[in-house]
């Protein structure tokens, strides 16, 4: 590949760069003087516009961000790359990342999900690279079905209940089995879920941020969704990659809930949204029928879609991130409050 590595900052490698995550650890690592290599998969379309500015705002001279192809699917692309960066840190966010679509497409979200982050592993150990530290991207979605309304702690039981999750609980044991057995660096950030303007367009608070600006702004009539009430604890992508960064810098290696402890139904993210947006929105019928109106205008503008409901649901998600707060003295900054601003200041924005 012929890449010249400058050595003289900490190196880092970003496979998932492209990602919402990926874009926001790259901020935060160039900030903390790292050079920063990210690795994009070959797209038909564009698949860099979370960090197009970020190139855009280099100073070429001193340019110390780089991008590699490679994909987790391809052990030859992941064993080059490493071996010609060998970097002091590896932050693994790739992944097939939606729950619903992994169960459409299961293989290939096994390939990705589950045994990139095992083709990695085996890179660093095959080039004996014991110096290198790796963060892996663990899920909540490994908790799946609990039997009763508990927050989740590193000793929660995993019960997946997609192949998302099946995929995710291969990744983090098999990342605890390469720290355990080579002695690899390996680490495991069991993040909750976590949003942002960033957020790709088909997750749940996304998809409400947009739609329901949209048809604040007449551009949209009907905004179609699935299952409005599983709860779910979110945060904001910018503070849980910071977690990420101190997990690596921790003494030791060891696995780490990441969350906010504080959850809320879809249906009550919308109403937050809905409110901010001076929507007066209200909810009639049950289960498929469910609607939601706008009471000045009486128009339908939220309608149930079975479509959008899983084979498998995980109804009850909320972190407890104790460990985090006094080991790693890390606590989130944002609230559902100012993620949900920032989240509907942007598509404001966007149509402005
Ligand atoms: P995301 O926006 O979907 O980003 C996923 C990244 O993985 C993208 O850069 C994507 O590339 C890349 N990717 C997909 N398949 C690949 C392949 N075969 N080879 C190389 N790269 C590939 O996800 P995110 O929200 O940033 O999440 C980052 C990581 O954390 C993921 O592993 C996710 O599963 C995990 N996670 C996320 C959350 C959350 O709430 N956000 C919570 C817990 C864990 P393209 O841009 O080309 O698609
Ligand atoms: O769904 C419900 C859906 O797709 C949240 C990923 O980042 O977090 C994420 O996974 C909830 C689910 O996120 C729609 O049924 C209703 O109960 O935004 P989501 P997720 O499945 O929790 C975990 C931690 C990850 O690791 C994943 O990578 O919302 N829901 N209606 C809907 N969800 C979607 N996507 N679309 C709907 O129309």
């Amino acid at each position: 590949m012929g890449l010249k590595v400058k050595k003289k900052n900490k190196v880092a490698l970003i496979f998932g760069v492209t990602g919402q995550d990926g874009s926001y650890l790259v901020e935060f690592l160039l900030k903390k003087n790292y050079t920063v290599y990210g690795i994009k998969r070959r797209s038909s379309s564009a698949n860099t516009q979370r960090i197009d500015h970020i190139f855009d705002s280099i100073d070429f001279k001193n340019n110390n961000f780089f991008i590699e192809y490679g994909d987790v699917t391809d052990s030859s692309s992941i064993f080059n790359v490493i071996n010609n960066i060998k970097p002091d840190e590896i932050y693994n966010l790739s992944a097939q990342s939606h729950v619903r679509v992994s169960f459409d497409i299961p293989e290939y979200t096994a390939n990705s999900t589950a045994l990139g982050a095992l083709r990695i592993l085996e890179a660093i150990k095959s080039l004996k690279l014991y110096k290198t530290k790796f963060y892996q991207a663990s899920s909540s979605e490994m908790f799946g079905k609990q039997k009763t309304n508990k927050s989740q702690n590193e000793n929660t039981k995993f019960h997946p209940m997609s192949i998302y999750g099946v995929s995710k609980v291969f990744a983090h044991n098999t990342t605890i089995l390469y720290r355990e057995a080579y002695g690899i660096f390996a680490c495991n950030g069991i993040l909750f879920n976590h949003e942002s303007p960033r957020r790709g367009p088909n997750f749940v608070t996304k998809k409400i941020a947009q739609g329901l600006v949209r048809i604040k702004l007449k551009k949209q009539k009907v905004l179609r969704l699935g299952n409005l009430y599983a709860i779910r604890d979110w945060g904001h992508a910018k503070d849980y990659v910071e977690s990420m960064w101190k997990i690596m810098q921790f003494k030791k290696p060891d696995d780490w809930v990441i969350a906010t402890n504080y959850e809320i139904s879809v249906k009550k993210f919308i109403n937050l949204c809905a409110k901010k947006l001076k929507i007066d929105l209200v909810w009639k019928n049950k289960g498929i029928k469910e609607v939601g109106v706008d009471k000045s205008t009486n128009q339908i503008i939220i309608k149930i879609d079975k479509k959008y409901f899983r084979p498998g649901e995980v109804d009850y998600l909320k972190g407890n991130y104790t460990k985090a707060r006094k080991q790693l003295n890390w606590k989130p900054k944002y609230n559902i409050n100012s993620l949900i601003d920032e989240m509907i200041k942007s598509e404001l924005d966007f149509h402005e």
